[in-house]
């Protein structure tokens, strides 16, 4: 898995079961966002032909995989949650080193990826199919959730285990094997939870890892005609190539992109309750989820006393290192993500947007060497700016007046994306209509954008996805087919929609 000098730590691929290097011999450095000089590790920067390798890897080990019986395949995942349960604290510790986000949310991160393989262990013993009368007479009719062969998945680094348990575990449960490309920010987390599939038995070449860039790595999965399945979650400009690339092998390619999400605070809402919300949703993780809350749509009649509550909040938050128990908001993730945070603040201006509270890098040498960025809100915000159109992903709000319910669902279904939305009223006609009228994936009452937990579907319409959903029952859909199958013990000829069964 990995070879240590004094100094760092240098990790491998795993391919066929064997911990390999790169047939690059290169290698790139994982360093921690809150400090720069702290390197948590060397990892391969992979190429194609090692791709081609966890490929075949992965085509021979399914062979086998597929035949094993579910529920026996499903022991190993149960073993696989246990483990990482143990161990949740040093995996949580080890993904803020290398991600940012503060130790409660890595430990939230890691609890989600076990709360996922115990919910799809489950499935071990469930994947109902149908079992239906047939027209005729003595002739059987079900369907059956069949594996489909090699899953490759790419999953982005703001849920470096979470995000790759949903998509693995029901991969592996249905009866797939993987080839998974990890972000490169966040190879560690990856490379713990696939060293514990590993320790939990599941056999060689059933779970590969090939860590290096999309161009490279992530190209040579999506084109490859021995893999019958993408998973991938990023940015909808990449989903969109992931999707144009694989669409001439016909490979079946799940999407899971980009959000601008909405939390509609009527003028009924509990005001605090709404504040807190709005904190929690736009600045945990530091704004870098695709459920983030960056927009807050506020009714008029109660706009002002909102906006001076929550600028006054997000004021108070404690930027800093994420391993300090005191820090409330981590580093974003990169130096690219900070610039992107910086471009926009000056979009922000020049649309005219009121700067309500951050907008700068904090200073102090704590800062020196992450990538900080202070909590920023802006207000005044029109629907049609671009801060209120695209995505950020980061610690930036925008604050849209609005002077009725209809007016808050206008703009909150106005956008290219549909992942997350939410509502603060006491009403519960309102809260229903709004139910009802968001087209996103998912919603929320008196509660922000995040939040999500593993045993519902997770996804959104619109640019956000191409119609699939994760996690939940719904995995299952995106790593099996069906399959339906007839039986006829007639002993003759039947012909459906011709012949019909006497009375
Ligand atoms: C993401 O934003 O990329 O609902 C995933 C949530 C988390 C998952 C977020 N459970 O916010």
């Amino acid at each position: 898995m990995s070879t240590a000098t004094s100094k760092t730590t240098t990790y491998f691929n795993l391919i066929d079961g064997a911990w390999v290097s790169s047939s690059s011999g290169d290698a790139f450095e994982n360093r921690n966002p809150a400090n720069t000089d702290d390197v948590v590790g060397v990892f391969q920067r992979s190429t194609a032909a090692d791709v081609a390798d966890a490929i075949d890897a992965a085509r021979l080990a399914y062979d086998r995989w597929r035949l094993v019986p579910a529920p026996r395949r499903a022991e190993l995942l149960f073993r696989a949650a246990q483990l990482i349960a143990e161990r949740k604290e040093a995996l949580a510790r080890d993904m803020t080193r290398e991600m940012g986000k503060v130790l409660d949310e890595t430990r939230g991160d890691v609890q989600e990826a076990i709360d996922m393989t115990f919910f799809m262990a489950g499935e071990g013993r469930r994947q109902y199919g149908q079992t239906v009368p047939s027209e005729l007479r003595d002739k059987f009719a079900m369907s059956v959730r069949q594996p489909m062969g090699v899953a490759a998945i790419i999953t982005p680094w703001n849920f470096p285990m979470a995000i790759p348990s949903w998509k693995i575990i029901p991969a592996l449960v249905c009866g797939n094997t993987v080839v998974f490309k990890p972000a490169t920010l966040t190879p560690l987390s990856a490379l713990n939870f696939v060293k514990i599939l590993e320790e939990a038995g599941v056999p060689r070449g059933v779970v590969n890892l090939v860590t290096g860039g999309g161009g490279e790595v992530g190209s040579a999965m999506i084109v490859s005609d021995d893999v019958r399945i993408v998973s991938f979650t990023g940015s909808t400009d990449v989903g969109r190539t992931v999707s144009q690339h694989a669409a001439p092998s016909f490979k079946k390619v799940h999407l899971e992109m980009g959000g601008k999400n909405v939390v509609m605070v009527m003028d009924d809402a509990n005001l605090e309750l709404a504040v807190e919300g709005c904190l929690w949703g736009g600045f945990g993780t530091t704004g870098q989820r695709c459920t983030a809350a960056s927009r807050v749509v506020v009714h008029e009649r109660v706009y002002e006393a909102f906006l001076e509550q929550f600028v006054a909040r997000a004021k108070g938050l404690t930027v800093g290192d994420g391993l300090d128990p005191n820090t409330q908001m981590g580093p974003l993730v990169s130096q690219g993500q900070l610039d992107t945070v910086m471009q926009y603040l000056e979009i922000g201006r020049s649309e005219g947007a009121r700067l309500m509270c951050g907008g700068r890098r904090p200073s102090g040498a704590m800062y020196a060497n992450g990538f900080f960025h202070e909590p920023t809100i802006f207000a005044d915000v029109a629907p049609s700016m671009r801060i209120a159109q695209e995505e950020i992903f980061g610690p930036v709000v925008s604050v849209v007046p609005c002077r009725s319910f209809d007016e808050a669902v206008a703009i909150g279904n106005g956008v290219q994306y549909g992942l997350s939305a939410s509502i603060y009223t006491q009403d519960i006609n309102r809260a229903f209509a709004a139910m009802r009228d968001m087209y996103t994936g998912i919603f929320y009452v008196n509660a922000p954008t995040i939040g999500a937990e593993v045993h519902l579907p997770f996804g959104g319409t619109k640019a956000t996805g191409n119609g699939h959903r994760e996690a939940g029952v719904a995995a299952l859909d995106v790593f099996s087919e069906w399959k339906s199958v007839y039986v006829d013990f007639s002993g003759r000829l039947q012909r459906a929609q011709i012949d019909t069964a006497d009375l």
